[in-house]
């Protein structure tokens, strides 16, 4: 097995390992430490089915089932399919084909996901690349009295509102009333520390972050302004370019990541499961 660095601070390739086969513990703490550390991991060349994909994603923690059912694999509920493709006229998958948003992987959830994992199936020529943002060193650049402006802060996330906004544009968003009490309004730290390391991130997810709590949505537009202009700095991201048979993972306590559109006429087609911190970790500090 061989781990290389892609940048600086975020990315890690990890080369000669096939993950539909057993991993070693000590291969798999290999991997896990360089995964958390560089926040980004590419595994080139696998060819996973979802078992596969499950399977290494329970070494890392209890697989979550998405709250949104109407994009579950028709054979694995643990599996979501981010696609554009269509079968009967009817979307196989979230997402589509346009820009996803900067955003953090279920940030809206009272216990927000650890980390997401994704195998390529099928890849556009063009477009669908995947950017990732390292958001500890995103707080590390901030300066002091921004630092001070978010301490202690919270950050109210709503899947309900976020849908209601969309939702002309993407009926198939909206939730059921079940789904909606799974998904209430939560409030997280705007600064996170890391349950592993303790470093802190600046934690805030565009697509789903309401307001600061006790503020409203329009008093708190400028403060995310501002640490969005930290957030996205080009030397802090990393750019992934899909082949088939890529596998890539991140940490969702480190990173938000956004994705390139690409054309509808293209077919782009991955597998995706995310997984749980252990239980004493769940509530976001
Ligand atoms: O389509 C992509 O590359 C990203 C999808 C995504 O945001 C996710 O699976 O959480
Ligand atoms: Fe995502």
């Amino acid at each position: 097995m061989h781990i290389r660095r892609i940048t600086p601070t975020i990315g890690v390739e990890i080369t000669g390992i096939d993950l539909t086969q057993p991993i070693s513990d000590t291969d798999f703490a290999a991997i896990k430490e360089a995964w958390l550390a560089h926040k980004v991991a590419v595994f080139p060349a696998q060819n996973l089915a979802e078992k596969d994909l499950m399977r290494f994603g329970e070494r890392f923690g209890e697989l979550e089932i998405h709250v949104r059912s109407t994009y579950h694999s028709r054979e694995n509920k643990e599996v979501m399919v981010v696609s554009n493709l269509k079968q009967d006229g009817k979307a196989i998958g979230v997402l589509g084909d346009g820009e996803a948003q900067w955003h953090i992987d279920q940030s809206y959830m009272p216990q927000p996901t650890f980390g997401t994992i994704l195998f390529g199936e099928k890849i556009p020529e063009e477009g669908g690349d995947t950017w990732f943002a390292d958001l500890v060193a995103a707080y590390d650049r901030m300066p002091a009295d921004l630092k001070a402006k978010v301490a202690g802060k919270r950050i109210v996330y709503s899947v309900d509102r976020h849908n209601r906004r969309e939702g002309a544009k993407r009926p198939d968003l909206q939730m059921n009333a079940e789904q909606l009490k799974r998904a209430p309004d939560s409030p997280h730290p705007a600064v996170r520390t890391h349950p592993v390391f303790g470093s802190k991130a600046i934690w805030y997810s565009p697509s789903h972050g309401a307001e600061f709590e006790g503020w409203t949505e329009e008093a708190s537009q400028p403060l995310f302004q501002e640490l969005l202009q930290y957030m996205t700095q080009e030397d802090l991201i990393y750019k992934h370019h899909w082949n088939v048979g890529d596998v890539v993972m991140w940490d969702n306590t480190s990173t938000m990541h956004r994705r390139d559109p690409f054309p509808s006429h293209m077919t782009r087609l991955l597998k995706r499961v995310s997984f749980r911190y252990p239980p004493d970790q769940r509530i976001p500090a």
